[in-house]
């Protein structure tokens, strides 16, 4: 530990920065004993894990793939290419040269948003420390811990910045990313989301389907930043988000691929498919409905002056900003359909101030294409059942719809509706306890999975599924 310059892979020329190497040499050893304590629970000593770490940010071949112990992974520090002539893309600056230090007017809330991001990574690490323990089969544990090392490294990304950028304040905030924990009743971790564990794979499937999106929506959003080491950071973080996300979407449709295999071994019979150890096409909805209206809490409030001044500073741009004609949005407006008094109502929200929501209708347009590779599933089974989205006004806890009660039409309904009906809507501890009885012990030989997902089409770096991606230490 005593040069991280040599040690930790990256393209920052960190060999040559002994400040930052300094602030690095003080948080380092903290990171591992987080990672110690509250990384995957069970594997930390005795495993090698087949695991892809990012070595470069050449498009090409930016990452290897080899078998190491978790604890020993090369967390690196990776900004996509630098852009001599990059200018800012929107907002009132727009077209002025970017930024590669912080201007002091923008430092609290740059660092907000980078505070902000950074906490969600070791959060999930720690919702997800159990995962291990219940897998479905060799290969799904492989795939977690991918998530989680590059999660981490995410934690990294951000701590570069504050390190780098943020002086005092930074190296603060990079000690704070260590003590919150999610979930703790003191310290929790910022957003609301990331406090709650994720105890089994149906759950975790979700989240990497529409958490980590959100994720990528965000990443994103930040990649258009005016401060370009921002943007170039995310810019690659974004690269390893694409895993995450496959996870998710492919994880589902094993999910929903079992279920139709078993209802048609049924054939297609009155019969409930959990008495053979299927996971029904309701439960999966519900728990579709819950994913998706969490994870829509992590927009902000679709009305925000946050994001209006986030815009307009040229913090946080839009998904692919370059693709919108007026970088302005000065002018336009945006209408979002709320309720006065139980009466539908349109309100014209300025554009800027409705960044969260344009956001918001992006990632769902996004989240669109996953439930397609699911229905294309049911469809190929000869099954009429479709899953869908539940409406944005669902289940809201954040933003202009957490007043009123919607059903999964988005239909405002009273109180008393709501009590009547949410079990039919969202998952009721008695679906969470069968789904849970499903997963009481892992499947870990390579090669066998568990009854109610079906393998993968192909495996990791071109290897087959049943590959020995976990290895146990004699
Ligand atoms: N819970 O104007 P508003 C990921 C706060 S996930 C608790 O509505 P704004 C990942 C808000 O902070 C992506 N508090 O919101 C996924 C504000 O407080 P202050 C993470 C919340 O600021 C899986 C106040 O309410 N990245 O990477 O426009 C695995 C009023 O806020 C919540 C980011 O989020 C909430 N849900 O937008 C691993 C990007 N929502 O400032 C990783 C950075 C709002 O008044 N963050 N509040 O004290 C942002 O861009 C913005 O902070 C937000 C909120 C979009 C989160
Ligand atoms: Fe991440
Ligand atoms: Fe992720």
């Amino acid at each position: 530990m005593n040069q991280p310059g040599r040690e930790i892979p990256n393209n920052v020329d960190l060999a040559d920065n002994p400040r930052l190497q300094r602030a690095l040499q003080h948080w380092l050893p903290r990171y591992h004993s987080w990672w110690h304590d509250m990384g995957p629970d069970g594997f930390q000593d005795h495993h090698e894990i087949y695991l892809r770490t990012a070595v470069s940010a050449d498009s090409k071949g930016w990452a290897d793939y080899r078998y190491v112990k978790l604890p020993e992974y090369r967390w690196g520090i990776f900004l996509a290419s630098k852009d001599e002539k990059r200018t800012i893309g929107f907002g009132d600056l727009l077209g002025e040269p970017v930024w590669q230090k912080v201007p002091g007017e923008f430092r609290n809330s740059l660092r907000n948003l980078i505070v902000t991001q950074g906490d969600t990574e070791p959060a999930s690490v720690e919702q997800q420390r159990r995962l291990g323990k219940n897998c479905p089969s060799m290969y799904d544990m492989r795939n977690l811990f991918q998530v989680n090392v590059e999660e981490g490294r995410h934690l990294w990304a951000m701590v570069y910045l504050l390190h780098s950028f943020f002086g005092s304040d930074g190296r603060n905030e990079a000690e704070e990313l260590l003590e919150r924990r999610s979930g703790d009743d003191d310290k929790p971790r910022i957003l609301e989301t990331f406090n709650e564990p994720i105890n089994n794979w149906l759950d975790y499937f979700m989240f990497t389907m529409f958490t980590d999106r959100d994720g990528k929506a965000q990443l994103k959003a930040l990649s258009e930043s005016a401060f370009d080491p921002l943007a170039r950071t995310t810019r690659f973080m974004l690269t390893e988000e694409a895993f995450h996300l496959s996870v998710g979407d492919t994880g589902i449709q094993r999910v929903v691929e079992r279920t139709a295999e078993l209802m048609r071994e049924m054939r297609g019979g009155s019969e409930d498919v959990r008495t053979v150890g299927g996971i029904d096409l309701p439960t999966i909805q519900k728990y579709v409905n819950l994913w998706f209206s969490t994870s829509l809490d992590l927009f902000g409030s679709e009305i925000s002056s946050n994001a209006a001044n986030y815009f307009a500073q040229g913090l946080k741009g839009r998904w692919d900003e370059p693709t919108y004609n007026d970088h302005m949005a000065l002018d336009d407006v945006y209408r979002m359909e709320t309720y006065e008094d139980d009466k539908p109502e349109t309100l014209e929200v300025p554009m800027r101030k409705a960044m969260n929501a344009v956001l918001r209708d992006r990632y769902t347009t996004d989240s669109e294409l996953g439930l397609k590779h699911w229905n294309n599933v049911l469809t190929r089974y000869g099954m009429s059942d479709r899953l869908r989205l539940p409406h944005y006004r669902f289940n809201r806890i954040i933003g202009v719809y957490s007043q009123q009660r919607h059903d999964v039409d988005g239909q405002a309904i009273s109180e008393q509706q709501w009590a009547q009906e949410k079990d039919t809507w969202l998952p009721t501890d008695a679906d969470r306890d069968y789904v849970e009885s499903l997963m009481s012990e892992p499947v870990t030989e390579p090669g066998k999975i568990a009854n109610w997902i079906v393998p993968p089409k192909r495996g990791i770096d071109g290897k087959s599924w049943s590959y020995e991606y976990v290895r146990t230490e004699p």
